[in-house]
């Protein structure tokens, strides 16, 4: 076994450079609800308890800060997670007859 050292430099001659992580993490996004004016505020409510796994409060408060702000965030995801939960929601909106929209946005 060869006992070299790449780090190790006592007589101080050698130039050394850690590599830079190769990583990144990954992105992440925000799932958001916008307001229009058709949609039932109850319909919203069973979306944001449905799938974005909400108590009632909670879902009442999202759904009333996207009515009164025009905008609401439903939650943080991966990219996959948040597209898929993207097309879940306007999905079921669009079997339901309700305009609602659902999108994303890189954090
Ligand atoms: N503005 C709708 C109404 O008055 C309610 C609503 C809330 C619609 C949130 C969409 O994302 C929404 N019935």
């Amino acid at each position: 076994m060869s006992d070299f050292d790449p780090y190790r430099d006592d007589d101080n001659d050698l130039s050394i450079q850690l590599a830079e992580p190769k990583l990144k993490k990954p992105p992440l996004f925000k799932v958001i609800l916008l307001n229009d004016d058709f949609t039932p505020m109850d319909f919203v409510i069973e979306i944001l308890m449905q799938f974005f796994a909400m108590p009632k409060e909670k879902a009442t408060q999202v759904m009333l800060q996207v009515h009164t702000q025009g905008v609401g965030v439903c939650g943080t995801y991966s990219k996959d997670v948040a597209e898929t939960k993207v097309y879940i929601v306007n999905e079921y909106s669009r079997q339901h007859q309700h305009p609602l929209l659902c999108s994303m946005e890189e954090l």
